[in-house]
């Protein structure tokens, strides 16, 4: 008796956990629709002298930001020089770039040179 009365006691506060949790994600995508201002900002991450992700794929116009992990100075530098290039940035540096025409880039560490990533523009 006493076992079913706790079954269902817990039956239905997993049932206010799902529909809170239900709740929370369709409030989310609200907001996000909300905040559709067209300046998505791509995460680059420099950690233990790689790029991640080593490819990134964005739509012309929006931002990349590269942000320095290590305990090295980078530096962000387009191999046919398509974008401005970074200055040696330090742990937490931050880089930013404005995606530009549709194409594919290519940059590297000037400080590493086998340091390589891509970025792919597609039209926005
Ligand atoms: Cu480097």
């Amino acid at each position: 008796m006493y076992t079913s009365v706790t079954r269902n006691q817990t039956v239905r506060i997993l049932f206010t956990i799902s529909s809170l949790c239900l709740s929370s994600l369709s409030f989310g995508q609200a907001e996000k629709g909300a905040s559709a201002d067209n300046t998505k900002t791509n995460q680059i991450v420099i950690k233990d002298f790689h790029f991640d992700p080593q490819v990134l794929t964005v739509k012309s116009g929006e931002k990349i930001t590269w942000t320095n992990r290590d305990e090295e100075p980078h530096t962000v530098v387009s191999v046919e020089k398509q974008f401005k290039k970074s200055g040696p940035l330090d742990t937490d540096q931050e880089f930013t770039i404005t995606a530009g025409a549709p194409g594919t880039y290519t940059y590297y560490c000037s400080v590493h040179p086998k340091m390589t990533g891509t970025i792919v523009v597609k039209k926005s």
